[in-house]
């Protein structure tokens, strides 16, 4: 069984059910070609210049280029995409707040081999979360088509209902096969890895995840976008980016301030609790 399509004009309620029936879906033709150019534009100069991965989970012949928000503002509009954000509301529904869990662009070589089948929540040091607690609503945007041979994300549907220490292999896996500016959308418990670039061509995902704001993001927004650029960033994006408390507590600063206040200082909220 393939993974599932579902078009551009679809809510956040009907991509949150598809990927809680099966762990994945793809939703068609979201990001318009406008702005994956704007991207590609900004981030061409660290798409060239980031080294490739030092073992095989990170990809020998993949280049893994981070800190998306400060590099490129046009990114920015997939971080706060509303049907990313919405379906990642639902998903994560259970806990308090959600946040931004890491921004990269994954760039797979000609060459590369099949990633090592996953669950991105594992993460948080292997811990095993209930099966239906979800802690991660993930996207990866396609910023080149995703095809069969050039490494398109390999899913093994329905995996996200059992338990860890399952040992898929590549025939248990569908590839998410999608057009440039197609979206994948899976959850933090399902099993997927990278799949093996026999083309001649790089594959480019943008992979924005989002977690619940209780455990810690897995890149630093703090350190990777410098304060400067911060301090320019719209209250929303900032807030989703960790400047707000996790839960009822979770990282405030000094005497018990909103951490909004470290680089908008009058926008905080009072108390704890939203
Ligand atoms: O690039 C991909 O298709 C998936 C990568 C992935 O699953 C990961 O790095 O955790
Ligand atoms: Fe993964």
């Amino acid at each position: 069984m393939p993974v599932t399509h579902l078009p551009g004009n679809t809510g956040a309620d009907d991509v949150a059910a598809a990927v809680g029936g099966e762990g994945a879906v793809v939703v068609d033709a979201l990001a318009p070609p406008a702005l994956l150019d704007r991207i590609e534009m900004e981030l061409r100069p660290y798409l060239d210049t980031t080294g490739t991965g030092p073992d095989d989970f990170s990809g020998t012949c993949t280049r893994r280029t981070g800190s998306l928000v400060a590099r490129s503002p046009a990114c920015r509009e997939l971080v706060m995409h509303p049907l990313a954000l919405g379906t990642s509301r639902i998903l994560l529904g259970h806990a308090t707040n959600f946040q931004l869990h890491l921004t990269q662009a994954i760039a797979i070589g000609p060459g590369e081999t099949a990633q090592p089948i996953h669950r991105d929540q594992w993460a948080f040091d292997f811990f095993p979360f209930p099966v239906g607690y979800e802690v991660q609503c993930n996207t990866i945007w396609a910023l080149t088509d995703f095809t069969e041979e050039n490494g398109a994300t390999r899913v093994v549907l329905g995996s996200h209902t059992k338990p860890d220490g399952q040992a898929f292999g590549p025939d248990d896996t569908e590839p998410a096969l999608m057009e440039r500016g197609s979206v994948l959308f899976y959850s933090g418990s399902v099993y997927h890895g990278g799949g093996a670039n026999r083309s001649d061509a790089t594959r480019i995902g943008l992979n924005i995840t989002y977690n619940v704001a209780w455990l810690r993001q897995e890149e630093n927004q703090y350190l990777s976008v410098p304060r400067e650029v911060a301090e320019t960033l719209p209250l929303d994006l900032l807030r989703l980016m960790g400047y707000e408390r996790g839960a009822y507590a979770l990282g405030y600063i000094d005497d018990l301030r909103d951490p909004i206040e470290a680089v908008r200082p009058g926008a905080g909220s009072t108390g704890f609790a939203r």
